[in-house]
């Protein structure tokens, strides 16, 4: 299965046209893919060409499943993953030439720096959990509620009641809110699929950075599968990926030049010990990888 994903990357770096990016870094992107994994053996897709840290990656999925907006949380559990725009905003709004170790530190250690400097604005959790709810006024305004939509609770109690529904969604491309965000977000669509207790879900991602994020992204997406399988008492079926710009950025060459030249070994296992009373009180002890026999890794830049 490893496989569409090796042949994708050499497709984007033989086929791909070269483009510069927000970035400045330059890529090599083809448009549209699709992948297809099978979770029905209780395997998740985490890649075996590199080691993928799948610590900070699932750290991550359980801080979107949060509805947290701010760095902190990731940080004072040691992910670095999200460090970089914030800290670029920093250094650029203050011009102080202050490290990435001094900045976590004072993310974690000061309550007003954090909430001033560590907040992201509304991406992923905060419209997975939060999604803002605007009524009408007699006077033609809009007043924002105090509470959003939670997405994802909606969605655990959709899949229960109307597992065949064709609107089992949620998303985080909130175009109200775009501007808001220190990043619009890559993977933004889940759609669900009950069939015979089996629950497939598609990813859309608008954007996807071959070399880093999508070992993540795939490896997130399969995890929350897995979770709301359990959680609604079903099985885990296809995770289908699609991505839309699928990049290479061009200082990834390690990418190319080691990890293609490796053999895939089998996915390992994903075991979730227990099943809380809701999708919100999972902790990170809570599952376990099992049977994970990647190469070595392989340290690869990201442009921020
Ligand atoms: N921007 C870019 N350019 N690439 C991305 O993958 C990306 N993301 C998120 C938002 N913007 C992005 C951030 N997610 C790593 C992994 C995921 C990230 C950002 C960085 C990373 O550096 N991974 C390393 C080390 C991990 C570690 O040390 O813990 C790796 O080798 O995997 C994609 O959603």
């Amino acid at each position: 299965p490893e496989h569409q994903y090796l042949d994708l990357v050499r497709r984007v770096w033989e086929e791909g046209s070269t483009r510069i990016d927000r970035t400045g870094v330059g890529t090599r992107a083809l448009f549209g893919a699709t992948m297809r994994f099978d979770l029905s053996d209780g395997t998740v897709p985490l890649l075996t060409t590199k080691r993928v840290f799948w610590k900070p990656a699932l750290r991550e999925l359980l801080w979107f499943l949060s509805g947290s907006r701010n760095i902190r949380p990731l940080v004072a559990d040691g992910v670095h993953i999200w460090t970089d725009w914030p800290l670029a905003k920093y250094r650029q709004q203050t011009g102080e030439a202050i490290s990435a170790e001094d900045f976590e530190l004072r993310i974690i250690t000061d309550d007003a720096f954090a909430e001033r400097w560590g907040d992201l604005g509304p991406v992923y959790g905060a419209q997975w959990r939060n999604w803002p709810r605007y009524t009408p006024t007699p006077d033609g305004q809009f007043t924002r509620e105090p509470h959003g939509h939670d997405q994802i609770s909606t969605l655990v109690h959709q899949l229960q009641s109307n597992p065949h529904s064709r609107r089992l969604i949620f998303s985080g491309w909130n175009v109200a809110e775009i501007d808001q965000m220190a990043l619009p977000p890559c993977h933004m669509t889940y759609q669900y699929f009950v069939e015979d207790k089996r629950l497939s879900c598609i990813l859309y991602q608008r954007s996807c950075d071959l070399g880093l994020g999508f070992a993540f992204n795939i490896f997130e997406a399969s995890v929350l599968l897995h979770m709301l399988a359990k959680q609604c008492k079903m099985l885990p079926g296809e995770m289908v990926w699609m991505g839309a710009d699928c990049h290479a950025y061009l200082n990834h060459e390690a990418l190319i030049t080691t990890q293609l030249q490796r053999d895939p070994r089998p996915f390992p296992k994903l075991h979730i010990t227990r099943t809380p009373d809701s999708i919100f009180e999972y902790k990170f002890d809570d599952f376990v990888v099992e049977g994970y026999d990647p190469h070595p890794a392989i340290k690869l830049p990201v442009a921020v």
